[in-house]
C-alpha cells in the first residue's frame, strides 16, 4: 500500500509573497510520519514550493505510483485540491483520493458535493485516523466496511454519503513521531529572515475565541502541549540533519502557559540550542510580559508576532478578541525592549468600522511601531463564528473559495466602506506605515543585529518597495 501525500500550489495567486517566505508542508509530514511508522510506504509532492499547476501535481503523484493520495487544502485550495484529485481519477480510477485540512474538516460533506473526484474526506488531526484507514483498506475492505474507521467522510458506491464520526483527538503529542522531513526539499523552504529554515509545532488548540479563527475548531479549545525537551530536541535534530538554522513556531498562541514558555526556554539556553537555532513566535499581546520576554530572547527568538488588529473598541468587541489598546502597546515596548524584532497584524473591513476607525487603526500600528506589518481584510472563514453570522445577515459575496485570501480579496459586504475605497486607503496607509525614514534604520539594525540575514531581508525590501510604489494590493502584503 503506497500513499502520496500533496499540497497544492497557492504560489500562483501569491506571488510576491511566495518569493519571501515558503514553509514546508507541516500537516503532510506529520501524516508521513504517522503513516511511515505504522509500516507504509509514503512520499510527499510539495506542489507549492516547486509553483507545480494542478495537471503538473498530479503527474508527479501518479508518477511515483500510489494507491492511495491525501491532498491537504486550506479554504482557498480546495478546488485546486478537488483538480488534482479529478487528474488523477482520469490517469486511474482506481486510485483512492482523500482530502483533508482545515476546509475539509469544516465543509465535509459539501466538499465530496462540489468535488465528485474526491473520495474520501478527512476531519480534523488524521495521524491516529489516516494509518487505520490505510489499514483497512490495504485489507481490501468495502467502502462499506471503511465506515468503521472514524475521522471521516466518504462517499459510498451507490454515491450516498456517510459520516464516520469524530477521531478521538491526540492526547499526548510527544508519542507521534516527528515530521518526515526527509520527504521534503527542505532546501527549498525561506522566510524573510533566512534560507535555512522550517516551521515546528509545540503545542495544539486554543482557548480564545476570536471570531474569525478556526483553530479553537480544528485543534480543539484544551491546550495539548508537547514537553519541552521533546520541541527542543527536534530543533536540535533540524540542525544537524537538515542544517536549519530559523525555525518558525506556527503555535497561534505560543504563550499561554507562562511555565511551559520558561521551561523551553532554560532548555534551548541550558542545552546550547539557542546558539545554533533561532525561533520565531506568535502569541497575543496580553499574553506577555517583560520578563517572560526576556528569556524567550536569552533562548534564541528572534521575533515575536502580536495581532494589533483594531484601535475602535467596537472592531475589538466585533471580533471578540478581548485585548486592550495599552496591553497591545506594552507588548511591542516590552518586546522592543529585549531585543526582539516585532510583527504586527490589523484587520480591515470590520463590520460597523469607519475610515477614521482605520485611519486609527494604522496610527495604533505605528506608535506600537512593529518591524514588519500585515493588514488582512476580515474574512469569513467555514466552521467559525464569523461565517455563522455573516451567512445569518446576508454578508457574504461569494463561495468562490480561490478568493478567500484574507490579504487580497474581500468578500464580505456588511454595508460598510466599499471594496474600492478599503484597497485605497490600505494603499495610502501601508505607504505611510513602510516609507519612513525610521524603517532603513530599523531593517539596518535587524541584519547588524544578526536577527535577520541580509540577502533575505533585502529581497523582502525589494519586492515589499515594489509593491508599496506600484500601490498594488497584493504585493506589499506579508504572509505570517
Ligand atoms: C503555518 C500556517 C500557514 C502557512 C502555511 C505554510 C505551510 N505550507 O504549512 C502560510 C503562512 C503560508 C499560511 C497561509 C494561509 N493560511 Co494558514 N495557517 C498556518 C497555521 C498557523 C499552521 C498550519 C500547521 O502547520 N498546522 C499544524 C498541522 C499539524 O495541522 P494541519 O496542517 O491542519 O494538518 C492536520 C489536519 O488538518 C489533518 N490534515 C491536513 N491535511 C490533510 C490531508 C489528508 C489527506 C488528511 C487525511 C488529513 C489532513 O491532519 C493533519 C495532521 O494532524 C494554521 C493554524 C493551525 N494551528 O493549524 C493556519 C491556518 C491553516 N491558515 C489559515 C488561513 C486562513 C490561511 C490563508 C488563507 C491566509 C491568507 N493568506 O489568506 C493562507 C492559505 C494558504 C493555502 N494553503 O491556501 C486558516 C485556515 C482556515 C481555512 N478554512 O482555510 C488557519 C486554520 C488559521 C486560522 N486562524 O483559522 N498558513
Ligand atoms: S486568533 Fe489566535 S487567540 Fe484568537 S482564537 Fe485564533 S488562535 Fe486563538
Amino acid at each position: 500500500m503506497r500513499l502520496v501525500l500533496v499540497n497544492p500550489s497557492f504560489q500562483t495567486r501569491v506571488r510576491r509573497i511566495a518569493q519571501t517566505s515558503v514553509g514546508p508542508p507541516l500537516g503532510l509530514a506529520y501524516l508521513a510520519a504517522a503513516v511511515r511508522a505504522k509500516g507504509f510506504e509514503v512520499r510527499v509532492v510539495d506542489a507549492n514550493v516547486f509553483g507545480l499547476s494542478e495537471a503538473r501535481a498530479a503527474a508527479a503523484a501518479f508518477d511515483l505510483q500510489p494507491d492511495v493520495v491525501g491532498i491537504t487544502a486550506a479554504t482557498p485550495t480546495i478546488a485546486r485540491a478537488g483538480e488534482i484529485a479529478g487528474h488523477l481519477k482520469a490517469l486511474d480510477p482506481g486510485i483512492t483520493t482523500i482530502v483533508g485540512g482545515p476546509h475539509a474538516t469544516a465543509l465535509p460533506a459539501r466538499t465530496l458535493a462540489e468535488f465528485p473526484a474526491v473520495d474520501i474526506v478527512a476531519r480534523g488531526e488524521a495521524e491516529g485516523s489516516l494509518p487505520a484507514l490505510l489499514a483497512a483498506l490495504d485489507r481490501g475492505a468495502s467502502r462499506r466496511a471503511l465506515t468503521d474507521v472514524p475521522g471521516f467522510v466518504l462517499r459510498e458506491e451507490g454515491g450516498s454519503v456517510v459520516d464516520t464520526g469524530a477521531a478521538a483527538r491526540l492526547d499526548c503529542l510527544d508519542r507521534l513521531p516527528l515530521p518526515a522531513r526527509d520527504l521534503l526539499p527542505m532546501r527549498r523552504y525561506r522566510t524573510v529572515d533566512s534560507d535555512r529554515f522550517t516551521t515546528m509545532l509545540a503545542m495544539r488548540g486554543c482557548p480564545c475565541s476570536c471570531v474569525y479563527c478556526y483553530v479553537p475548531e480544528l485543534f480543539g479549545r484544551r491546550m495539548r502541549y508537547r514537553s519541552p525537551a521533546a520541541v527542543v530536541a527536534e530543533m536540535d535534530e533540524v540542525h544537524a540533519r537538515h542544517g536549519v538554522t530559523l525555525v518558525s513556531f506556527v503555535d497561534d498562541t505560543f504563550t499561554t502557559r507562562r511555565e511551559w514558555v520558561e521551561e523551553f526556554s532554560d532548555h534551548a539556553q541550558t542545552s546550547g540550542v539557542a546558539r545554533r537555532v533561532r525561533w520565531t513566535c506568535l502569541t497575543r499581546a496580553d499574553m506577555v510580559d517583560r520578563a517572560l520576554l526576556a528569556a524567550m530572547r536569552r533562548a534564541g527568538c528572534l521575533r515575536i508576532e502580536f495581532g494589533i488588529e483594531s484601535a475602535s473598541a467596537a472592531g475589538v468587541a466585533f471580533l471578540d478578541k478581548g485585548q486592550s489598546e495599552e496591553k497591545v502597546l506594552a507588548a511591542f515596548r516590552d518586546a522592543r525592549a529585549v531585543g526582539l524584532s516585532t510583527m504586527g497584524f490589523l484587520i480591515l473591513n470590520i463590520p460597523g468600522e469607519t475610515e477614521a476607525d482605520i485611519v486609527s487603526s494604522f496610527e495604533l500600528a505605528r506608535r506600537a511601531d512593529p518591524d514588519f506589518l500585515q493588514v488582512s481584510f476580515l474574512t469569513p472563514y467555514p466552521g467559525t463564528a464569523l461565517r455563522a453570522e455573516a451567512e445569518r445577515r446576508g454578508w457574504i459575496t461569494t463561495d468562490d473559495w480561490s478568493r478567500y485570501l484574507f490579504l487580497r480579496d474581500i468578500v464580505l459586504d456588511h454595508g460598510g466602506l466599499p471594496p474600492a475605497k478599503l484597497e485605497r486607503i490600505y494603499s495610502q496607509q501601508m505607504r505611510r506605515f513602510y516609507l519612513r525614514p525610521r524603517t532603513a534604520i530599523k531593517f539596518g539594525r535587524l541584519v547588524l543585529g544578526g536577527r535577520s540575514e541580509l540577502r533575505p531581508l533585502m529581497r523582502t525590501v525589494m519586492l515589499g518597495l515594489a509593491g508599496l510604489l506600484a500601490g498594488q494590493s497584493e504585493g506589499d502584503r506579508r504572509e505570517p
